[in-house]
């Protein structure tokens, strides 16, 4: 199983590879963490499979005489000609947990879709972080792009709340509905995606692992019943 983390930057997604791979690890479940973010410079896990021992954001820019950004886009080219080498690597092992950059213009906006790579026994977790939802308009906006990302991409996509510590501080719960396009839209939000109950992972305090671990598994039960 791949499962491919995305998010806006700094939602939590490299914290919750290293933590939920360490949690994976300790039910001795064969996990393997990758690392597909060619711009990282420090992690905090040792990836099984890195990414930058091909090529970094650096090697990209000099090499096509590119900026940061049209070299970010340029590694998803690159990721993909590496295609066997990763598809190969990720075969032994029973869930491979896949780091990816903060940039979500590489999930929705490059002609090479993700869902190409990973499709096959793959689920994307989309990272809604609980610091950007301070109102019922930040969670709709949020929403969207979990709706572009997931309409984009050819396979299952669920989503969770992240760094769910600091939901108490943000206005979720609340769920006040501020003006009646908000409400518009949350009510395309909900009728367009199917039913999935809310799991809020918080991978700094090392919680709601085990749930997200069931909504994965979920993903891919084909009976639908996602309630
Ligand atoms: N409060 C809180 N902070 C968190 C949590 N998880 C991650 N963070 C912090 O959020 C910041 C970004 O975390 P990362 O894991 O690097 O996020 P990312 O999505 O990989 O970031 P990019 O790859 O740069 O897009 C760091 O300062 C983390 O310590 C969490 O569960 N709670
Ligand atoms: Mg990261």
């Amino acid at each position: 199983m791949k499962v491919l983390f995305l998010g806006p930057a700094a939602s939590g997604k490299t914290t919750l590879v290293w933590k939920f791979g360490d949690y994976l690890k300790e039910q001795e479940i064969d996990v393997c963490r990758v690392n597909l973010d060619c711009a990282v410079k420090m992690l905090p896990y040792k990836p099984d499979f890195d990414v930058r021992e091909f090529f970094t954001l650096e090697s990209i820019m000099q090499k096509y005489n590119l900026g940061p950004n049209g070299a970010l886009m340029k590694s998803i080219e690159l990721i993909f000609e590496l295609q066997e080498n990763i598809l190969n690597f990720l075969k032994d092992f029973e869930i491979s947990l896949i780091d990816f950059p903060g940039q979500l213009e590489l999930a929705i906006f490059h002609p090479l879709k993700l869902s190409e790579l990973f499709k096959e026994k793959g689920v994307a977790v989309f990272l809604l972080p609980a610091d950007l939802l301070q109102n019922s308009k930040d969670y709709v906006f949020l929403k969207l792009i979990n709706l572009a990302v997931d309409y984009r991409l050819d396979m299952p996509c669920v989503h969770v709340v992240s760094k769910s510590d600091l939901l108490e501080e943000c206005m979720l719960r609340k769920k006040e509905i501020e003006d009646d396009f908000t409400a518009q839209l949350m009510e395309i939000i909900e009728k367009s995606q199917s039913a999935q109950r809310l799991v809020c992972v918080s991978p700094l305090k090392e919680k709601g692992f085990e749930e997200l671990y069931s909504l994965i598994h979920e993903a891919f039960c084909t009976c639908g019943d996602m309630e």
